[in-house]
């Protein structure tokens, strides 16, 4: 026995029953330092394996990928080996390729950086239970990162920065920050995302038949057109909440929208009971909230300074302590510098402090962490 294990074990007794599941056994650490031996270990991966990738920028010349399943107790772990910077580059991919997918379950990928891409980034396919903890994806083709599929259940995306995204080929059309689209699936929470500068939209849910949670995100600056494309064609909403006849109630808590050009958040047709409670819709182009055809519930929520107005909301709406609701005021901001939003992440992979947007308030909108 190993003293780690020994030392793990006494701390197990120690601390009494209730415990989380412990390893079953210790699994040596598959390292990894060029694109073939990570592929291999991808597709070799089983439950429990742990798959370490010494720090430097790989140039993959085919997708990454793999079908195997982790389980819930042993899932399959890709990480950086210690504290090295793994970045994974698509420069090398041909057109239409994705950098990594994923059609399987019980994965645990965290600390990578997927950047240029020639389509999408990352995209995981009917998974169930796949956790995605400080990942990047940047500057690719089509949007960064993917849900997709039926049977997509229980995934954690925690802390993702996803931005510069954008899809030539349809100027910029559908190149979203995060896409959880065309499927169904519930228990999906993203928490802690950086979704910006991307063509199309900061997030996107469309023809996604199940609720997906979102909390604690920031979307900005999507659908501006940064490439010189003068047939752009990018939305520009930050929270995209539906599309293609879905009747769908998501969930959005404490989460911000500014400087997209389209809306800070929108039903997009979902005329479900879509639920968003205490966010900041800010300097958007067009409306704050765009809920003109559903039953949302909107509440605590606070628009400022949108270039269509505050909110646009049908007779289905039920909207309580919004900044546009008889007798709710509107707090000042402390800040309108949106600088700090770009700087590095907080030690334990948190969204950085600002005080951008921030008012103090305990009753309205978003706290900006
Ligand atoms: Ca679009
Ligand atoms: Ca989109």
């Amino acid at each position: 026995m190993s003293r780690r294990t020994a030392l793990s074990l006494t701390a197990a007794l120690a601390l009494g029953a209730g415990l989380a599941v412990l390893p079953t056994q210790a699994q040596a650490a598959t390292v990894v330092d060029t694109s073939a031996e990570l592929s291999g270990a991808l597709s070799s991966a089983t439950a429990g394996t742990l798959i370490q990738v010494r720090g430097g920028t790989y140039y993959p010349t085919a997708t990454l990928q793999s079908t195997a399943n982790g389980t819930s107790s042993n899932p399959i772990y890709l990480q950086p080996y210690g504290s090295e910077t793994v970045k994974i580059d698509g420069s090398s991919l041909p057109d239409g390729d994705w950098i990594f997918k994923l059609t399987a379950d019980y994965w645990n990928v965290s600390g990578i950086t997927f950047q240029n891409s020639p389509d999408s980034a990352v995209v995981c396919q009917s998974c169930t239970g796949t956790v995605w903890n400080n990942i990047k994806t940047i500057n690719g083709g089509d949007s960064g990162f993917t849900l997709t599929g039926d049977g997509t259940v229980n995934n954690t995306v925690r802390n993702i920065d996803s931005y510069g995204h954008y899809d030539s080929a349809n100027h910029g059309e559908n190149a979203d920050g995060i896409a959880v689209k065309y499927g169904s699936g519930t228990g999906n929470l993203i928490t802690g995302a950086r979704l910006y500068n991307n063509s199309d939209d900061g997030l996107d849910f469309w023809s996604f038949s199940s609720p997906v949670t979102v909390e604690h995100t920031w979307a900005f600056g999507n659908g501006v057109n940064r490439w010189s494309d003068s047939a752009f064609a990018g939305d520009g909403n930050g929270y995209k909440l539906g599309g293609d006849g879905e009747v769908v109630a998501h969930v959005v808590n404490n989460s911000a929208a500014w400087g997209n050009t389209g809306n800070g958040f929108t039903e997009n047709s979902n005329r479900g009971a879509i639920v968003i409670n205490r966010t900041t819709a800010y300097a958007n182009g067009k409306w704050g909230y765009y809920f003109a055809t559903g039953a949302a519930r909107l509440g605590k929520n606070l628009a400022v300074s949108n270039g269509s107005g505050l909110v646009n909301k049908g007779s289905s709406v039920v909207s309580a302590g919004n900044n546009w609701d008889s007798g709710i005021s509107t707090p000042a901001f402390r800040s309108t510098d949106a600088t700090s939003t770009y700087n590095a992440r907080q030690s334990n992979g948190a969204l950085p402090v600002t005080t951008f947007l921030t008012t103090g308030s305990t009753t309205i909108g978003a706290t900006m962490d």
